[in-house]
């Protein structure tokens, strides 16, 4: 056993903090501090502290599974396991067709997972019917910054120019539970005279640390944002000159600001017209200024356009491209960038390059040493692709979601499942979606191999190996590579995973997220690079050896064709679900700081449920009592979906007209029963930031 710290960064989110690893009894890994990594510099928060938890063998899976005839889930052998899959696939295959497979990935896994799932469903299976969990995610920022800008990374600058800004306008975002490591950044920010302005429907954590809060009615951010362009014009604070030099398509979305009328907004979001004033003065004050969203505006089935309109208030006001200004998103999970990149998404080749362009085709194609024409066309988005499962899709192989939990309109997507010819998961554990599967198979985590991630910087990041997985556990690369054999396939899946990242880096090359110049050896040496970084062959590195990365986007130029950014020609739209008589109340969903995500990882980790130990129903005071709701008393939320039961915690934080509950839990509380899975047209994104419910005390 080695007894040195082996530095590496958390297995959860998108901040991908620093982290050392050393091994200890039982398989296991102590995590201590690791301060050379400067964007948490050695802070963590719980889930990151206590991850090691999750390698424990009582808690993980050690053994494949296959369901037995007696329908049960029994141990078996890989030889059996993988045996099943490929038969099944290949059956099901010969029968109705490649497009009646399906592949569903995640955010979560690394680079080099994500790249080669990707290959697998277009090579091995030739099927289009590909998507990932991360179109529940920042899908709709992705959509809106590519239209914008002509390329999406999250972040366009590193944190660490957030607290040399001026002005910081947080929607939807609340680092305080997501992302605590980071809530520092905006402490500085208000240290050095900065100023931060929240807006949440709920007064939360983070909103508590803000100069201004504004807490609209969930859904309706758009008008917020064209409300405040509406002013920024009134008041004289266009930026002309920017305007003129740097964007196109200004007049439209000028006419369709002078629409909103503060006092229009004001009835339609619940924001006063002076709060609104207060909030263009204070973004408006300084030379610099920044707009972060995160899932709260984008998680609409307005998304898209939504995060279009604070980017409209950015390019107006000359904030976008220039030093310490401009848009970003904060993105989710740990490779929610990367995961976003290299080929897992519907209509996506690695490199971020687009299914549908013929260059692209050729280019990955090479690389992959097939034919451009046998790969597929683009496939359904996420919650499509589950909502056809059982009927054109009748087989699927889950890696790295758990949408029993996480998926809007819970309830219909697992009897969608359950309805399926075949389905495999491999997972860390048996999550609520690999109790449905017909095979499970136990993979490595990320304590137990090597691999990349990119963080919500555009940061790209080593994670080491730093101890040996348990006899009988497989990594994911390992499952590819296996999997391909049986069907066919005997090269072109390696289970290194430098291998497969030297693959990656060829199949990007050239493509919007270029990240042909990095390797491994650099990443360890230089604490991670920022895409885009193209091998000097490629580009002018100015005589240097190596390109240096690009913290920094947009600074000369914006990446579309002319260089200029586009505002985007935006107004206002109801949700695609209004409260009415019969469901008068609105809900939103999101995050607490002790749980994460579909919880298949930390609900088993004693510490955390202690902190968090179950789903709840976030109430004003004024609800509660036209309820006689009181605090921890059970009450039902009922949508046109379904049912919900979970105790009220009673809080003047949130809008008397809206509760929240967190989505972690399954079972009789899961938040999800209830969302509404109406789509974004543009990013397919679902709407789990708003539907309409009543909510009901229950009777013993
Ligand atoms: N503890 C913890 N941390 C996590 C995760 C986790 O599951 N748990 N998941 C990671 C992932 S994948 C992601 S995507 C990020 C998400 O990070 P965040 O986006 O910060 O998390 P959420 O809680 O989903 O939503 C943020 C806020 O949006 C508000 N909101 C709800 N509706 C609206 C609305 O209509 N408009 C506006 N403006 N705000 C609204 C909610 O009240 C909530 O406070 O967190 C990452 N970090
Ligand atoms: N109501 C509501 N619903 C939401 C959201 C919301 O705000 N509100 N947010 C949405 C968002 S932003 C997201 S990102 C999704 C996330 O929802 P999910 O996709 O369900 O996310 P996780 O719970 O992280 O699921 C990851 C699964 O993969 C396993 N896993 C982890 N690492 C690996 C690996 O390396 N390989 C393999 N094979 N498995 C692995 C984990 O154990 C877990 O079972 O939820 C979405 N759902
Ligand atoms: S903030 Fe995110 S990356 Fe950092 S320790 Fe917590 S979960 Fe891990
Ligand atoms: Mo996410």
């Amino acid at each position: 056993m080695q007894n040195t710290a082996t530095p590496t960064h958390c297995p959860y989110c998108a901040l991908q903090c620093g982290m050392n690893l050393t091994p200890v009894e039982g398989g296991t890994v102590e995590v201590s501090e690791r301060t050379d990594f400067p964007v948490n510099r050695g802070a963590l928060c719980g889930k990151g502290r206590t991850a090691p938890a999750v390698l424990s063998s009582g808690v993980r899976l050690t053994s494949p599974l296959v369901r037995s005839g007696e329908g049960v889930l029994v141990p078996a052998s890989w030889e059996e396991a993988l045996g099943r899959i490929a038969a099944n696939l290949s059956g099901t295959r010969a029968e109705h067709g490649a497009d009646a497979l399906g592949v569903f990935g995640g955010g979560g896994l690394t680079n080099e997972k994500a790249y080669a799932l990707g290959k697998f469903a277009r090579v091995v299976l030739g099927t289009s019917q590909i998507d990932y969990n991360g179109r529940f995610c920042m899908s709709s920022a992705a959509a809106a910054g590519t239209k914008a800008f002509g390329l999406d990374r999250g972040l366009p600058f590193p944190l660490e120019d957030i607290p040399r800004t001026g002005c910081v306008i947080l929607v939807g975002s609340n680092p305080a539970e997501t992302m605590p490591p980071s809530l520092r950044y905006f402490t500085e920010l208000r240290e050095n005279g900065g100023t931060l302005i929240v807006v949440d429907p709920r007064r939360t954590r983070t909103a508590e640390q803000a100069d201004l809060h504004l807490a609209p009615r969930p859904g309706t951010d758009l008008a917020l944002a064209l409300g405040m362009l509406h002013l920024v014009v009134a008041e004289g604070r266009v930026d002309a000159e920017y305007v003129e030099e740097r964007t196109s398509g200004w007049e439209d979305a000028r006419a369709a600001a002078m629409a909103h009328w503060p006092e229009y907004v004001e009835r339609i979001t619940g924001v006063s017209v002076p709060e609104l004033r207060e909030a263009v003065r204070l973004f408006c004050a300084p030379d610099a200024a920044m707009v972060l969203t995160a899932r709260g505006p984008e998680q609409q089935a307005k998304g898209t356009d939504t995060v279009g309109a604070w980017i409209n208030l950015c390019l107006a006001t000359g904030r976008a491209g220039r030093p310490l200004s401009g848009y970003g998103c904060l993105t989710g999970q740990g490779n929610g960038q990367g995961g976003r990149e290299h080929g897992q998404k519907a209509d996506q080749l690695p490199g971020y390059r687009k299914l549908t362009d013929p260059a692209a085709r050729r280019h990955v194609a090479r690389v992959w040493g097939v034919d451009p024409d046998s790969l597929p066309g683009p496939g359904r988005s996420a919650y499509e692709l589950l909502d056809a499962l059982g009927t054109d899709i009748r087989s699927l192989l889950v890696m790295g979601s758990n949408p029993v939990v996480s998926a809007p309109r819970a309830a219909h997507v697992e009897g969608r499942l359950r309805s399926l010819d075949f389905l495999a998961v491999c997972d860390v554990v048996l999550s609520e979606t690999a109790a449905l599967a017909d095979v499970v198979l136990p993979v490595t985590q990320w304590a137990e191999e090597t691999g990349t991630t990119t963080s919500l910087e555009g940061r790209v990041l080593l994670r080491r190996r730093a101890i040996t997985p348990p006899d009988g556990i497989r990594s994911d690369l390992e499952v590819l590579h296996e999997l391909a054999g049986r069907l066919g396939v005997e090269k072109g899946f390696p289970t290194e995973p430098e291998e497969v990242f030297e693959e990656l880096r060829r199949a990007s090359a050239g493509g919007p997220a270029d990240y042909s110049g990095i390797d491994y050896r650099r990443l360890a040496e230089e604490n991670g690079v920022f895409w885009p970084c193209p091998a000097p062959e490629e580009t002018d590195c100015g005589g240097a050896d190596r390109h240096p990365g690009t913290p920094r986007l947009f600074l000369d130029r914006f990446a579309t064709d002319d260089g200029r950014a586009r505002f985007a020609p935006v107004s206002h739209r109801p949700s695609a679900e209004e409260p009415d008589d019969a469901y008068p109340v609105l809900l939103t969903t999101g995050r607490v700081v002790a749980q994460y995500q579909s919880g298949a990882q930390t609900r088993r980790v004693d510490e955390l449920n202690a902190a968090a130990p179950g789903p709840f129903v976030e109430l004003h005071p004024r609800l509660a009592a036209r309820l006689g709701a009181a605090e921890g008393d059970p009450v039902a939320v009922v949508s046109r979906r379904g049912r919900a039961v979970a105790p009220a915690r009673i809080t003047t934080a949130i809008r008397p007209d809206t509760v929240f509950m967190p989505f972690h839990w399954p079972g009789e509380g899961r938040a999800n029963t209830l969302t509404n899975p109406a789509l974004d047209p543009t990013s397919r994104m679902p709407e789990f930031k708003v539907c309409a419910v009543r909510v009901e005390p229950v009777t013993p």
